[in-house]
């Protein structure tokens, strides 16, 4: 038997964290022969902890072969010990009458703190996806609160914008959404994110030449995946939580394990390419071997990808400028 991965999630015992902890625990994210260790943060009001004690009860209750051991605590540092992967999913919701601005405060706090204790207690390989809401910037504030770790190991989640176009593509081309490659969505996990079907391939042979129709583009595909979230929450009066669930799975299941060449979408701390600033956490297409993720350098970027990612872009730089003064 292998040895256990120590796999901490924040905000456990949230929507999210309840469509996560048991697929994971099933193997499903790290593979069927890897035995799993929870190390489960929530917040430490008695509300929250008696939920997380309660999904814990329910965890012990699918006797899972490959869950080792749990812990459910409220200290960020007993929850990051030593951990393998960290799923920073635990955020502030806006609340009534909240301005943006003051979102983004309340979530600074939150990722200094958790940045700063994955800094003194996880493994020097900690692989970090920040999935809490603004993932990118949250993310950001994460990474630079933990100057001994590389920047390399935070990633924020775009995946499930990935994954919503890559459905919506499918049933525009009529093609299996398994058959579709290449595709990229560029930027930040918001309404402003650019998803670029430009180089995606079915079979080997381009997509774009199926769906060769820039109306559609503009005016249905981009604003579909962009507004999906919103939908969701109008037609179920809850946001995305199983589909959520799902794409973080997929994403760190791609970073732990590979992908065969093939593309997936993360949110990585820029290098510069594509004229996005270093360290800015940007959406880019990455492919995955040995735990570490490569960029896909030398796409060429047409006139109207490129005001779509600057459009992104001018939104993350915004959101950095907002937390500036406490990093
Ligand atoms: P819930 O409100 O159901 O659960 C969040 C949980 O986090 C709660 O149980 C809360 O007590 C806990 N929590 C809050 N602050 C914490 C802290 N500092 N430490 C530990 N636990 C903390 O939200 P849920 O639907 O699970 O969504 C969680 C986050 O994911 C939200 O920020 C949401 O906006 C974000 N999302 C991000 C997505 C993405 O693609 N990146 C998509 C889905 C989702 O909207």
């Amino acid at each position: 038997m292998k040895q256990p991965v120590r796999v901490a999630v924040t905000g456990a015992a949230g929507q999210i964290g309840y469509a996560l902890l048991f697929r994971i625990a099933a193997g499903e994210m790290l593979g069927k022969d890897q035995p799993v260790i929870l190390q489960l943060l929530e917040l430490p009001m008695e509300k929250a902890q008696a939920a997380l004690r309660g999904v814990m009860m329910e965890l012990e209750d699918c006797a899972f072969p490959l869950l080792a051991g749990m812990v459910g605590t409220d200290d960020p540092e007993v929850a990051f010990k030593d951990a393998d992967v960290a799923l920073l999913v635990g955020a502030r919701p806006r609340g009534p009458g909240m301005e943006r601005k003051d979102l983004l405060l309340e979530n600074a706090k939150i990722f200094t703190v958790q940045g700063a204790a994955l800094n003194k207690v996880a493994s020097r390989d900690v692989k970090v996806l920040v999935v809490g809401n603004p993932a990118n910037t949250n993310a950001y504030i994460a990474m630079k609160s933990a100057p001994d770790l590389k920047p390399a190991n935070f990633t924020a989640m775009l995946r499930l914008d990935h994954n919503r176009a890559l459905s919506q593509l499918a049933v525009k081309a009529g093609v299996a959404v398994g058959d579709i490659e290449n595709l990229v969505v560029w930027g930040n996990h918001s309404s402003t994110m650019y998803p670029d079907y430009r180089f995606a391939t079915v079979g080997g042979a381009s997509l774009k030449d199926r769906i060769d129709d820039a109306d559609w583009n503009a005016n249905s595909f981009i604003p579909t995946v962009a507004k999906r979230g919103a939908a969701i929450i109008e037609a179920r009066g809850l946001s995305s939580a199983a589909s959520a669930a799902n794409a973080a799975i997929g994403h760190v299941r791609d970073w732990v394990l590979g992908t065969n060449g093939k593309w997936v979408t993360m949110g990585v701390p820029s290098d510069g390419s594509y004229g996005i600033p270093e360290g800015i956490i940007y959406g880019v297409p990455v492919t995955t071997a040995n735990g570490t993720y490569t960029r896909v350098q030398g796409l060429p970027i047409d006139e109207f990808s490129r005001a779509r990612m600057d459009k992104t872009l001018a939104e993350l730089e915004e959101e950095r400028a907002g937390v500036a003064h406490l990093l």
